[in-house]
């Protein structure tokens, strides 16, 4: 087993992987920001390393400072958790160059998972089903395109190879406009990620947003955990999740989820990872893979009883899977509700001092959290300040007690978005199951 890991993030994350570290008997490096002097899990760490000012560039962007920090605390892996530099493929190189163990997939995949052409070939070829699309990068050939958009049938979509996650993407309802759009999707994804490469996919209208969540070793071993669904969500950035996803077609779920696992195997990977799919009319289609542990893994872990961070510590080990794909049984129903520290009407970051955090409780209630009374939430980073997930038997018991659980939940001094999670589990759409991903800016816009 690993000896002493380095935690490359900060926040509830942070908390959430030192917690899988002290279960494994695993000694822990906490790396903060100057800003980030007072969080909980920088006390609760075996060892603190400083890395710069509070500006993310500086600190927990900053690869030399984070690879000196594990040189000095002789930490031997580094766990990146989500955002910052968990899908940096350079990042996870000289990770390993210097001598310690990167804790998710080698370098190779990420790439590949993070240049969206590649990723969809591998999985076309895996055997996962795909977008309708121009299957590769689009040429200079205005014949070429204005065929294939054709082919494909409009509306299409252009996306930018290296965007992901909702940044660098046009939709083209018409072919009067298709080429100005590829032409401004280039020029924008030249600028954004000096990457010019883009690709056309049918554009699907009111899909759902479903994803795989999968483990493997690397030494022949995958297993899925399930799906989550996604769909709530407003500018890319999800706000509410649930596991597994509601009303799915039982055949073609079943189909994707030993697709995605047979995937990992075909492509060698290592570590935790998730599969993006839409879902739409019975239907399940790739846009993208995800090489970390994500916000809302803890809805796969309440129906699953997988815990998906000490899965990563013990591949990252070394050691295959601790579990078989008969072992994982679905069991009821989890909520996520993402708790932020921000305007409700503006949703602009509203940092500050919380000076009362009272979390809820109860059986099959779970609040993730680096909350306290007392803590500042600095302005420098990302405004998500808790997670409540809930668990019951079936998905109403679940939203029972995500309703019980908000309404206990108490952060004062500054402004959360808990009042827009209570009208949420209240909503009688959401209630049924089934929205799609632009349920959510709908019901705010009226
Ligand atoms: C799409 C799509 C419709 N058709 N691709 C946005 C984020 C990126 N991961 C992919 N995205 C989309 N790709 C096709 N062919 C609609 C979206 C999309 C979306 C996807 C998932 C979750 C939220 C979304 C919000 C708007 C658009």
């Amino acid at each position: 087993m690993l000896d002493k890991v380095l935690i490359a993030n900060r926040g509830e994350i942070a908390l959430r992987i030192l917690r899988a570290c002290k279960e494994l008997g695993i000694k822990t490096v906490a790396v903060h920001s100057q800003a980030d002097r007072e969080l909980m899990h920088v006390r609760l760490a075996d060892e603190v390393v400083c890395i710069g000012p509070a500006p993310s560039a500086q600190s927990y962007l900053h690869i030399p400072a984070l690879i000196s920090a594990a040189e000095v605390t002789d930490a031997s892996a580094i766990h990146p958790g989500y955002g910052f530099l968990s899908e940096n493929a350079d990042f996870a190189e000289q990770v390993e160059r210097s001598g310690f163990r990167f804790i998710g997939p080698r370098a190779e995949t990420i790439r590949l998972m993070g240049d969206k052409v590649s990723a969809i070939k591998a999985m076309k070829a895996a055997g996962v089903p795909t977008v309708p699309g121009s299957n590769g990068p689009l040429d200079d050939d205005d014949d070429a395109n204005l065929a294939a958009a054709r082919r494909i049938g409009y509306p299409v979509i252009i996306k930018a190879s290296s965007g992901g996650g909702g940044r660098g993407m046009r939709v083209v309802h018409t072919e009067g406009y298709l080429l100005s759009a590829i032409s401004i999707t280039r020029t924008e994804a030249h600028s954004a990620f000096g990457d010019g490469t883009v690709y056309m996919e049918k554009f699907l209208e009111k899909p759902r947003h479903v994803e795989v969540q999968v483990l493997a070793d690397g030494q022949g071993n995958a297993i899925h955990l399930y799906d989550r669904d996604c769909s709530l969500q407003r500018r890319h950035q999800k706000v509410l999740e649930e596991a597994p996803a509601p009303g799915i077609d039982p055949a073609a779920r079943e189909k994707v989820l030993n697709a995605c696992r047979d995937a990992c195997i075909d492509i060698n990977y290592r570590g935790a990872g998730t599969f993006e799919f839409l879902y739409e009319d019975g239907e399940f289609f790739f846009i993208e893979m995800n090489t970390r542990v994500q916000v809302e893994h803890p809805v796969t872990e309440m129906v699953t009883g997988v815990d998906i961070v000490k899965e990563q510590l013990r591949i990252a080990s070394g050691w295959p899977l601790s579990i078989t794909q008969d072992d994982v049984k679905l069991s009821g129903h989890a909520f996520e509700c993402r708790i932020n520290a921000e305007d409700a009407r503006t949703f602009m970051p509203s940092p500050g001092r919380v000076t009362l955090y009272h979390p809820p409780g109860g059986l099959g209630v779970r609040m993730d959290s680096h909350m306290y009374t007392g803590y500042t939430v600095p302005p420098h980073y990302d405004s998500l300040i808790g997670k409540l997930i809930t668990w019951g038997e079936d998905r109403d018991i679940a939203l029972t007690r995500m309703r019980n659980g908000l309404d206990e939940l108490l952060v004062e001094g500054i402004k959360t978005n808990i009042d827009l999670h209570k009208d949420l589990v209240r909503d009688s759409y959401f209630r049924q199951g089934e929205v799609t991903i632009h349920y959510l800016e709908k019901k705010l816009e009226s």
